[in-house]
């Protein structure tokens, strides 16, 4: 994607941050296409044919990372996607014909970063939800009461926060160097976090 055409935000922070609540919420306002990347694989996973059901169930039950081949074809296939209907309909943010794209819970192993700022398109920013682990427990065990997702369980979630730890923080260190990483504590209710984050964006489009 030419970047001039396409405005792209990571969205980053620890597994149960708040990343798809605070997504939905800023759709709502910004006119972005929210693209998560856990449940393109989650559809992935679930579609009859492919090729990778197992290796995504897998990974996503012991909170690995999947092969970043798989995820970023995911990801660039569903901005083509994205693109080609807002070009058609023409909703109020894309009307200058740039697609915007809030891209959530990716890149979050350093090699993903590289690959997809080379061959796909170059981050504008990120937004990085911060919180505590006891916080994020919470959450997600509350969660996991009628999600159904399989990896919403006390042994998965402890592996998706030590690979969390050991491979995701260093790609926040990697754009914070760059000067890339908006930090919103998402801490407080989802009202105060989504004001937090708002204004972040706000920041950026002004
Ligand atoms: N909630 C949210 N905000 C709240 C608030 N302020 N106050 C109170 N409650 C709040 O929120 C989680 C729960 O908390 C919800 O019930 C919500 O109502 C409540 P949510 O917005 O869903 O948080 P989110 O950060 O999106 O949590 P999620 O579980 O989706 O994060 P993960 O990063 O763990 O999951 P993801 O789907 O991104 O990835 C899953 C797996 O896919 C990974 O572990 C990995 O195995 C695989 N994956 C890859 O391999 N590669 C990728 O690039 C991406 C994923
Ligand atoms: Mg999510």
């Amino acid at each position: 994607f030419d970047h001039k055409k396409v405005t792209v935000i990571y969205v980053l922070g620890g597994p149960g941050a708040g990343k798809g609540t605070q997504c939905a919420r800023l759709v709502e306002d910004f006119d972005f296409c929210h693209l998560s990347a856990g449940d393109l694989l989650r559809a992935e996973q679930n579609r009859e044919g492919s090729q990778f059901g197992d290796l995504i169930r897998t990974c996503i039950k012991e909170g690995t990372i999947v092969p970043m081949e798989v995820t970023i074809k995911l990801l660039e296939n569903a901005m083509t996607a994205a693109m080609k209907e807002r070009e058609s309909t023409g909703t109020d943010g894309w009307k200058d014909g740039r697609g915007r794209f809030l891209i959530d819970g990716f890149p979050r192993k350093m090699d993903q970063a590289v690959k997809f700022d080379e061959t796909v398109c170059l981050s504008s920013m990120v937004i990085y939800f911060s919180t505590t682990e006891e916080v994020m427990l919470g959450r997600l065990l509350e969660r996991g009461k009628t999600s159904g997702r399989e990896d919403d369980n006390v042994e998965s979630i402890k592996k998706r926060f030590r690979t969390y730890k050991s491979d995701t923080m260093p790609v926040i260190q990697y754009y914070s160097e760059q000067g890339k990483v908006a930090e919103v504590d998402s801490s407080g209710s989802i009202e105060e976090v989504h004001k937090a984050a708002s204004k972040v964006v706000n920041d950026v489009f002004a």
